[in-house]
């Protein structure tokens, strides 16, 4: 049987992978795929406390490699779990955030380095790669204005700083220029309706 298509959606926040989540489902179920869902940190019951403790406001300051290990240690579950058992079935797996966010918010955002997230990458995951990223880019002010206004509690990452999200954004938009083939950028600042049109024109182009 042919393994499943593994596609994860990037960002920084407020970028609206939530909705870009939807659009991507539909668009793989109208293919006749069957597609499952899941995010990180989290995915599994266990994957899902580490994400508890790593979105806490109250968990505060962690040292970076910490919270680089945290998001590795979820990651390893999350693999063994739902997503190796997905593809190897057959069906498509659709991502909420993969390594990249732990390039972005971890390499870049915490300055960790993008080598020592790829040194953890190629031992937690060295045999499978997604087959496709689509990086939502928006300006952090933009993205943070969003939050805002959707309202509700802000977890520990969305109450950083905007230098940090800064980096975060830069080390995304890095890692996309190196890998052009894997990661799309969808320029995100757009109305919902262009970020759906466009989306759907990647899939297309790229998975059609
Ligand atoms: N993390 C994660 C790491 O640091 N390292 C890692 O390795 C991993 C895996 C996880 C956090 O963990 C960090 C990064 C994250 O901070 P999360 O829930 O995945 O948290 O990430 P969030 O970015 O917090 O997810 P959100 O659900 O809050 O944001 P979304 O999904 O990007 O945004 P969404 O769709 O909810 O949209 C936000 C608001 O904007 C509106 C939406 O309606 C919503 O109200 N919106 C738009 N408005 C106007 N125009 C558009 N084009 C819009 N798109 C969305």
């Amino acid at each position: 049987m042919n393994r499943g298509r593994f596609i994860t959606l990037e960002g920084g926040e407020g970028a609206g992978k939530t909705t870009a989540a939807e659009v991507v489902e539909r668009w793989l179920q109208e293919q006749g795929r069957h597609v499952i869902r899941t995010r990180e940190p989290g995915g599994t019951p266990a994957a899902e406390k580490v994400r508890a403790l790593l979105l806490d406001p109250a968990t505060g300051e962690l040292e970076p490699m910490t919270e680089l290990l945290m998001m590795f240690a979820a990651r390893a579950e999350n693999l063994a779990r739902i997503i190796r058992p997905a593809l190897a079935a057959g069906q498509d797996v659709l991502c909420d955030r993969f390594s990249d966010a732990s390039r972005a918010y971890q390499g870049g955002g915490r300055r960790l380095g993008i080598q020592v997230v790829n040194r953890l990458a190629g031992l937690v995951h060295p045999d499978l790669q997604p087959d496709l990223t689509l990086l939502l880019d928006v300006p952090v002010a933009v993205g943070m204005a969003r939050v805002a206004e959707r309202g509700g509690d802000t977890d520990r990452f969305e109450q950083a700083r905007s230098d940090f999200l800064e980096r975060v954004r830069a080390a995304y938009l890095t890692q996309a220029s190196l890998e052009p083939e894997r990661i799309v950028v969808i320029d995100a600042g757009q109305s919902l309706d262009r970020v759906r049109d466009r989306i759907t024109a990647v899939l297309s182009e790229r998975l059609g």
